[in-house]
């Protein structure tokens, strides 16, 4: 890959980069992470980084997983319940257990506990996602399943 013109490598082993912003994005980060105590940008940039990749980079590989996935929906929608429990039996197989809460009168919200293949997983996601009604959703792929016990023995012994 090349490297940016304006990248430059000092002595600290540290690559220092430009970037082109709008002043409310800039604004909005600069408030958030001064709440949350950071002295500087670029220690929160770093971490903003991080949860990026961490949070993708998941996803990007193939393989078995557990997870989460939350959907916000408004049940005042004509149908959409019917349509999330046919969507949810079609993938019962990945889909271990529903949790459902009334947040209030109108709005609900489901967190489903997943497992199974990636792919899989993010099939669910996106029909979920797509069906009318549903406001927010996301997906949380917390743990790589290893079907080995004793991989799993292994990798608690570091840690
Ligand atoms: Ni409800």
């Amino acid at each position: 890959m090349d490297k940016d013109k304006d990248n430059v490598t000092d002595k600290d082993n540290v690559t220092r980069i430009g970037v082109s912003l709008p002043p409310n994005l800039l604004n909005r980060f600069d408030e958030m992470i001064e709440g949350m105590g950071y002295a500087n940008r670029s220690e929160a940039i770093r971490d903003s980084i991080r949860e990026y990749i961490r949070k993708n980079e998941l996803s990007e590989k193939k393989g078995k997983r557990a997870g989460v996935v939350s959907i916000i929906y408004d049940h005042d929608v004509r149908g959409v319940n019917d349509i999330l429990v046919e969507l949810q039996h079609k993938f019962h197989h990945i889909i271990k257990l529903t949790t459902h809460v009334h947040l209030n009168t109108h709005t609900c919200m489901e967190l489903i506990i997943v497992k199974g293949d990636t792919a899989k997983i993010k099939e669910v996601r996106d029909r979920l996602a797509s069906v009318r009604g549903v406001k927010h959703s996301d997906l949380l792929l917390a743990t790589v399943v290893n079907e080995s016990v004793h991989q799993v023995v292994d990798e608690s012994s570091h840690h």
